[in-house]
């Protein structure tokens, strides 16, 4: 049996804490689980955190194990080495992949039957290990993929258009990495089309601005990284995010990275693309419209990740 309000993030670094300290703020989840290999990180963590309790609506958090994941709703799976300055998330492949052939095991023996949701890089190809590993039904296993790549491009174009950022509909699909694309096709800002927008507020310059904010997407957790050393508070509000959708069954569109069987013409690889997500995970891929300059990318990032994959021994 579910429990809805109980989910369990495996992996307590900086990802895994602050998702925990984002999830208990929202309040969606009553029991907290965490699992980490260092189980004293994962039990000073829970500590942490605890503290906090009488301030939140999350009655409990504790370091557990995996046979406390049977009856949850949600396992987020943020276990990992993260990026070194002048590493892409690619490069940790066969670190990660390595962590987690010892994870999902794990969590298969203890029949879960709750959402399986890949943070740790490189999202798209951990997202399909984890898949072929566990043999769950694909709308189980997803991966965050682009939803805080998205975040970042609907906020830099916000800045730029001194408009809230959450009137701004704007996709980063592909890989959750260098070779992810943006939508330019289909943004806009409350329906009014995004060059016609610039214009009402004064910007002219569409081409140059549109190459500045992509690249500042691209760059944005390199930049981060070189400055603090790892990124976590923008995964962590994501994470949160796709969290509800599921929980709350919100039917939300988001760009998850799950599995492709035809949709886009790919097939037999993780990536994003718009996506209904709901409390049966990532229900429906949506094939949106894309032009021709936006579909050579999109093949382009597919074959990169799909060179990766036939490299790996699964
Ligand atoms: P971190 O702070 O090094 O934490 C990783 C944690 O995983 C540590 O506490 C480890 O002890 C733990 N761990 C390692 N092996 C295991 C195992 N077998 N079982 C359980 N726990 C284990 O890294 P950080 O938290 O910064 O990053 C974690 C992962 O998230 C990395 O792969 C990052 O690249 C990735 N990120 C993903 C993002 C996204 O948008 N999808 C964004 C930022 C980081």
């Amino acid at each position: 049996m579910i429990n809805n309000r109980k989910a369990a993030i495996i992996g307590c670094g900086f990802v895994g804490a602050s998702t925990a300290f984002s999830l208990m703020h929202q309040g969606l989840f009553t029991e907290l689980v965490l699992i980490d290999v260092n189980a004293d990180k994962a039990k000073g963590e829970a500590m942490d955190l605890s503290h906090g309790r009488p301030y939140v609506d999350t009655s409990k958090v504790y370091a557990g194990t995996y046979d406390d994941i049977a009856d949850c709703a949600l396992i987020i799976i943020t276990a990992g080495a993260n990026q070194k300055p002048d590493e892409t998330r690619l490069d940790l492949v066969h670190k990660n992949v390595g962590i987690f052939k010892s994870i999902i095991p794990e969590i298969t023996k203890r029949n879960t039957e709750g959402i399986l949701l890949v943070v740790a890089n490189p999202v798209d190809i951990l997202t399909y290990v984890t898949l072929k590993l566990s043999g769950f039904p694909k709308n189980r296993v997803f991966g965050s993929g682009t939803v805080l790549d998205s975040a970042r491009f609907q906020y830099l174009l916000s800045e730029h258009l001194e408009v809230d950022s959450g009137s701004i509909q704007a996709f980063i699909i592909g890989e959750h990495g260098d070779s992810e694309l943006a939508v330019w096709s289909g943004v806009n800002v409350s329906g009014v089309a995004i060059n016609d927008f610039c214009e009402l507020r004064g910007h002219f310059d569409h081409e140059t601005s549109m190459r500045r904010i992509l690249d500042d997407v691209r760059n944005s957790a390199y930049e981060i990284i070189e400055k603090k050393g790892a990124t976590y508070y923008g995964v962590a509000i994501a994470v949160s995010h796709i969290a509800e959708s599921i929980i709350r069954n919100k039917n939300s569109l988001l760009p998850v990275s799950s599995l492709l069987e035809g949709e886009y013409g790919l097939s037999d690889l993780c990536l994003s693309v718009p996506t209904i997500v709901n409390k049966n995970g990532a229900e429906q891929v949506i094939e949106i419209e894309l032009n021709e300059e936006e579909t050579d990318l999109l093949n382009q990032s597919a074959s990169q990740l799909k060179e990766i994959l036939v490299s790996l021994d699964l």
